[in-house]
Order: C-alpha cells, then structure tokens, then sequence
C-alpha cells in the first residue's frame, strides 16, 4: 500500500515537475543564459504557478551563475540549470520547515485543523490521529463542524478506524461550545493529544473567520496554550491561491503551522 501511494504521489508530483522543466528546453544548448532565455525562464516559472517571489529568486541565482564548462560539457545543459533550481528551491523550502508536534509539553496538545471547504481537513484529522496512534499516543478526535452531519459521521469513521476516542456534540451546538468541552473531556481521559477538526469556510466570509477566533478563545480557558497548533490545511492543487488563504486564515487566528493536501495529484 505504502508502494502505491509513493508511486501515486510521484506521478502527481512529476506533473508539476514536467511543467518546471519545460521552461529550460528554450536555453539548451547555449553557452550562456542572456536575458532573453533568463525572462523566458521566469515566465515559464511564474506560469508553472511557482510564484513571482520565487520564480525571480531563482532567475536571479541562473543570472549570477557560473556554470562550468568543459571540453566535453561545451553548452549549458538541461540539468546543469535543474541542479542550480533545485538547490535553490531547496534553500527557500527548508528555511521554512518545521517540526509540526515537536514541543508536547503540554498534555493534552491541542491541534486545531482549519481550511476552506473541501480541502482535506477531515481526512487529515485521520492521517495525524493514525501517526500518533502509531506512536501510542492517546488521542481524542472532537467533530467540530457542526454544519454538515454527513461531517460528524465521516470524522467518527476516522476515530473508529485509527482506534481514537471521539468527541461530538449535540445537534445543531455552537462550534466553541463543542471545542470546549472535547478539552474538558480530552483532560479527564488524560489523553496526549486533541485534534480538533472544524467547517469548511470561505476567508472572506468574516461571521466564520470570528467563530475561528471565538474557538480558540473558548478553550484557552481551560490552557492558556491552547490551541498548541493552529494549522491550515491546503489543497495542494490550488496552486497561488493558497498564498491568500494563508494570509487570511494567519491574520485571523496566527497560524502555527500548514498541511498541504493532494500532493498525489488528486
Ligand atoms: N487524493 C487525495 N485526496 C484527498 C486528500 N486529502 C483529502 N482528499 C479527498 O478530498 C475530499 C475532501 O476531503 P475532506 O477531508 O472531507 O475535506 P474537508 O476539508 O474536511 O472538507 P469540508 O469539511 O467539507 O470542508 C475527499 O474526497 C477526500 O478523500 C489527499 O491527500 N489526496
Ligand atoms: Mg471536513
């Protein structure tokens, strides 16, 4: 199963890759990048959906390259230029990494998970209560969107599946409310970690971004730290438009952390 998934997120991942690559076929075979080649590249980059920030980083590193060239390497090669993107891709990416549940001082941890409709929010709710589960962590699932009943289920199959105890509430309860009391139930299971999954919704619709807020003030209550993570969950095929919804989501609620979804090409 592992197997598959890998190969499924390879061949989802190699999309994007090929679309990265086809901005280098126009400057094959020169000895030198001239600004002509160094704007289609940038071009290419920015319509692949890398982002203009990124794009003219990287540009910018091919421009101030010295490529070496040898008596049998005589021209720029296709990956002479990857292996200078790649670099430099990396450089911008582990600067931002970070270890999502490093600091658990703090029991039980809460994880707040929030995002746009459909994003995978649920289902991520699984994959992390499964990770900690594998790690014999105790963990307390608590459902609440309290918009949609299909949710409620579809989270409940989540926690049976992955053995996770499970906290909803009642029809129709306000979202804080439920938030609140999966904390008070989390503490008196002396559970490790809490996973909060919340709605969908939209960043500018401002009455949802505030019950955002309100959720997080409401169990900070009962732990001042809490939530421990206020993560975002991304669709992964979104492509630029992630960039706004972390920039709302991060100005209503100062996000800790992102989860990016559907790396497999879904
Ligand atoms: N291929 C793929 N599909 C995913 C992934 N994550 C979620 N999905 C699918 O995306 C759809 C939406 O996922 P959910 O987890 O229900 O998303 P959500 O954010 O909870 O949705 P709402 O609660 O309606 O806002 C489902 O069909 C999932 O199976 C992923 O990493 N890869
Ligand atoms: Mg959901």
């Amino acid at each position: 199963m592992a197997f598959n998934w890998f190969k499924k997120l390879k061949t989802g991942l190699s999309k994007s890759a090929q679309k990265v690559e086809k901005a280098f076929t126009s400057v094959i075979g020169k000895k030198k990048l001239d600004e002509n080649s160094l704007t289609e590249i940038e071009d290419q980059l920015i319509s692949s959906d890398l982002g203009v920030n990124a794009s003219i980083k990287i540009v910018d590193k091919l421009r101030n390259h010295k490529f070496e060239l040898t008596s049998k390497n005589k021209e720029i090669s296709k990956e002479m230029i990857l292996k200078v993107v790649k670099d430099e891709l990396n450089k911008i990416l582990i600067n931002s990494e970070k270890s999502l549940f490093k600091d658990n001082n703090d029991k039980p941890h809460v994880i707040l998970l929030i995002g746009v409709n459909g994003s995978g929010k649920t289902t991520t709710a699984g994959k992390i209560a499964s990770m900690l589960k594998e790690n014999n962590k105790k963990v307390v699932i608590a459902a609440c969107d309290t918009f949609r009943a299909a949710a409620v289920e579809q989270l409940e199959q989540w926690a049976s599946r992955t053995k996770s105890l499970f906290f909803k509430g009642s029809d129709s309860s306000d979202a804080a409310a439920v938030a609140f009391k999966a904390l008070e139930f989390s503490i008196k299971e002396k559970a490790d970690y809490l996973i909060v999954d919340t709605a969908g919704r939209l960043q500018n619709k401002t009455g949802l971004m505030d019950e955002l807020s309100k959720i997080c003030r409401v169990i900070s209550k009962l732990d001042a730290n809490a939530p421990h993570n206020k993560i975002v969950v991304l669709d992964g095929t979104v492509g630029q438009n992630a960039h706004s919804q972390v920039k709302n989501f991060n100005e209503q609620i100062q996000l800790t952390g992102m989860i990016i979804t559907k790396l497999d090409g879904s």
